[in-house]
């Protein structure tokens, strides 16, 4: 068979396909069968995608990042096997994105994909990590609609944003986030630029650690929110894990944690969710973040928070900043990545922020100008609305009062699904198994536990959508519902291996 044929054509793509068995196998378009006599023209084109290939390591081959996770043995097999359906696609006049294989669904949006072409009544969306009401409807805040009011009778403009985006968003949330009072705001020492959501803003800045710290690496925790890892592989930033998840005690392993820090090299990026931990809802204790704060001063890193959940963790935004202003306060020179998706409720409103602290006004002047120098070709300036809600809910005292109550009645609407969950799991698992775990993991999220075939299980038969590193969100929970996912979760977590 021609198939036959073309697979064992080329060792490299065979390597790949033994890696990755998630990739399918490619079978050449049905146009080019006849016409392929099995020598020539396969090792023509197997040629041309080493010549090619060897021409694209050498000028990107000391990069990192993908590679280093990869290999380039792997990166090199990878891109011959691409480049070949291209050359395939146009020596046959097929379709030029005959190269272009499918890419499987995103871990966690792609959940809510299948859930909606989910038809049964019982079904239940636990995957990604959206506020729903106890109606398990989607949630504007009232102070959002009242500050959209506002801004549609005052009749803004739709102008362009400068490059770092609207001064008066910037303002509010480096003082959200480090505190007005905070020093570092006085002395002007951040670097703060509006960016694309938690998601934008991330990307932002490992585009500047790729392009400014060209040999440092990001060590990420294990586990970590999915898109961490795909946000410096597409930046080729290389990474590592470091502990932090200990499925034994279902907690923190703080001990491996810190010997995972300790043990990256001098100078590394240490990526850390502010609170809230995703997904496995774990976070260290102040005592605890004292001491990952030594490690990280002492190994001269770099900490870099991800803080998508302020607010939304205990229902205050101070108290949620916490471990940020831990390291602010103790001088060091810091990266954050902010989110309104969450606290806000502004999901496609694409807003959040980059913030740099660094040791001097000017270098935070320099640093700013950098950050908007990588974002003008990316996407020139960021998007107004979303904005313009946070400025004005923020820099208004009555707004600001409302926003954090419906805050604090979201984060308590989640405590409570929390409880209940852990109540119903109680009483109707007889095997004697401690759920209180579940009580102890805060914020948006539980980790359950349960792993992939069980969490398969979830969805298969009883319609719960969750991600399938067994992950629910129970903002998507309500307290009518929770008897109905302990039946599921007992059941899987008992009969499935
Ligand atoms: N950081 C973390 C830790 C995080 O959980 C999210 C979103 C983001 C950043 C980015 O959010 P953005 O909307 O770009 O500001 N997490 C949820 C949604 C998603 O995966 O995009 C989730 O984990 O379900």
């Amino acid at each position: 068979m021609a198939s036959a044929a073309f697979a064992v054509s080329s060792p490299a793509a065979s390597a790949v396909a033994a890696r990755s068995k998630a990739r399918p196998a490619y079978s050449p378009p049905p146009q080019l069968l006849p016409i392929l006599p099995p020598g020539l023209n396969i090792s023509c084109v197997t040629a041309w995608w080493f010549v090619d290939a060897r021409r694209c390591l050498g000028e990107e081959g000391a990069r990192g990042g993908r590679d280093a996770a990869w290999g380039s043995r792997g990166r090199l097999a990878n891109y011959a096997k691409n480049f070949g359906r291209v050359m395939m696609a146009l020596a046959v006049d097929v379709s030029r994105f005959e190269g272009v294989p499918m890419a499987p669904p995103d871990p966690i949006l792609g959940v809510s994909e299948a859930f909606k072409a989910d038809t049964n009544d019982l079904k239940l969306n636990l995957g990604v990590g959206a506020y729903r009401t106890e109606e398990l409807q989607p949630y504007v805040l009232n102070v959002v609609k009242k500050a959209e009011k506002l801004m549609l009778e005052r009749g803004e403009n739709k102008e362009y944003l400068p490059i770092e985006g609207l001064a008066a968003f910037n303002k509010a949330t480096a003082e959200l986030l480090f505190g007005a009072d905070n020093p570092v705001i006085k002395q002007g020492l951040v670097a703060t630029l509006q960016a694309l959501s938690g998601t934008g803003s991330l990307r932002l800045a490992a585009a500047f650690i790729q392009r400014y710290f060209p040999e440092a690496k990001v060590i990420i925790s294990s586990p970590t929110w999915g898109n961490h890892k795909n946000i410096f592989n597409d930046a080729r930033v290389p990474w590592s894990e470091y502990r932090y998840y200990d499925p034994k005690t279902v907690g923190l392993d703080f001990e491996g944690m810190i010997a995972d820090i300790e043990a990256a090299p001098e100078g590394s990026f240490v990526l850390l969710h502010g609170c809230a931990h995703n997904p496995t809802g774990i976070d260290p204790t102040p005592e605890q973040w004292e001491k990952i704060a030594d490690v990280i001063q002492e190994k001269k890193h770099m900490p870099f928070f991800d803080v998508a959940y302020q607010g939304f963790a205990s229902g205050s935004l101070d108290e949620d900043a916490f471990s940020v202003r831990l390291f602010v306060k103790r001088g060091m020179e810091v990266f954050v990545a902010q989110s309104y998706s969450k606290n806000l409720g502004l999901y496609a409103e694409r807003i959040g922020a980059i913030n740099v602290v660094c040791s001097a006004p000017e270098v935070a002047d320099r640093v700013k100008s950098q950050l908007k120098r990588l974002a003008r070709p990316m996407y020139s300036n960021p998007p107004i609305h979303g904005a313009k809600i946070v400025a004005n809910v923020v820099g208004d005292p009555t707004m600001f009062g409302e926003w954090k109550q419906e805050m604090e009645q979201m984060a308590g609407r989640i405590k409570n699904v929390r409880q209940k969950l852990y109540d119903s799991l109680s009483a109707k698992d007889k095997s004697g198994k401690d759920w209180s775990f579940i009580l102890r993991q805060i914020g948006m999220f539980s980790y359950t536990g349960l792993n992939k075939t069980q969490s398969d299980n979830m969805t298969d038969k009883w319609h719960v959508y969750m991600t399938k590193d067994g992950r629910i969100s129970l903002a998507g929970l309500s307290l009518a519902k929770c008897d109905y996912l302990a039946d599921a979760i007992i059941d899987s977590f008992h009969n499935v291996n």
